[in-house]
């Protein structure tokens, strides 16, 4: 009896430590490894419909997981995927010295093939698991000009016209754009629309509006969404500068923008 009592309770503890043990495991073991989550943050530069520019079109994405892409496809707005080429895919350092949740661990490089098509989104796969992000592709019948350098002061501003979208980037180091243009006789206000949505930029615009005799008329930190409405007085000349607030700056710093007179 003695024997037995003084056995029992070590067998009792080995018998429950081999239980918990094994159940730790056995709870832990059937858990699917998680799924990695892929996600755009940025665009190199404002996506243009290939349809608007030379071909081939390229185009850099950043974003998490875009190392895993196996297959990008462009969803035109009527019709059958278009098949996107992907030159490069690969695990990268956020630019402008932000973390991942800002600038992605990874980018794409990729190659718009010739044809008529304007895409509404693209569509991204990983093994067996499409996901469809959409791009803010801007309609077709927008007019555009592009930034052009040098425009880094009021002497060398380029000119603008009114109702156009306007694309730049605030890229290399301390650049800032400068445009000019001239309001209409009778026109009493200047209005500054952004673009809706997701900006797809690192870019957290400061403007500035001079008068043609360098009086500041107003400046601003833009979230691009908001409407800006300067009152002006007619037939004067009037520059627009834009820089980053922060005074950072990549080709992942852009904007797009357009002036009305009223
Ligand atoms: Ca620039």
């Amino acid at each position: 009896m003695k024997t037995w009592r003084r056995w029992i309770i070590p067998a009792l503890g080995l018998g429950g430590f081999l239980f918990c043990t094994n159940f730790r495991l056995w709870a832990q073991d059937p858990k699917p490894a998680p799924t990695k989550k892929v996600e755009i943050l940025l665009v190199d530069g404002w996506p243009v419909p290939p349809t608007m520019k030379k071909y081939p079109v390229k185009l850099t994405i950043r974003g998490m997981g875009l190392d895993l892409i196996e297959r990008v496809e462009a969803i035109p707005a009527t019709g059958s995927p278009i098949l996107i080429k992907i030159i490069k895919k690969e695990k990268s350092g956020a630019p402008a010295n932000r973390d991942a949740n800002q600038g992605g661990d990874s980018h794409l490089e990729l190659e718009f093939p010739s044809g008529m098509f304007t895409p509404k989104s693209l569509r991204l796969h990983t093994k067996g698991n499409p996901s469809q992000f959409d791009l803010p592709w801007m309609g077709t019948t927008d007019s555009f000009q592009m930034e052009k350098e040098p425009n880094g002061g009021f002497g060398e501003s380029q000119s603008i016209v009114a109702n156009q979208l306007i694309l730049g980037t605030i890229s290399p180091a301390k650049d800032v754009d400068v445009f000019s243009l001239s309001s209409p006789q009778g026109c009493k206000s200047l209005i500054l629309s952004g673009t809706n949505g997701n900006q797809l930029t690192l870019l957290r615009p400061f403007l500035m509006i001079h008068t043609a005799q360098g009086d500041l008329l107003k400046a601003f930190e833009w979230d691009l969404d908001r409407q800006i409405v300067v009152p002006v007085s007619g037939l004067t000349k009037y520059y627009i500068s834009i820089l980053d607030a922060l005074d950072s700056t990549s080709g992942f710093h852009h904007y797009a923008f357009r002036v009305e007179f009223r």
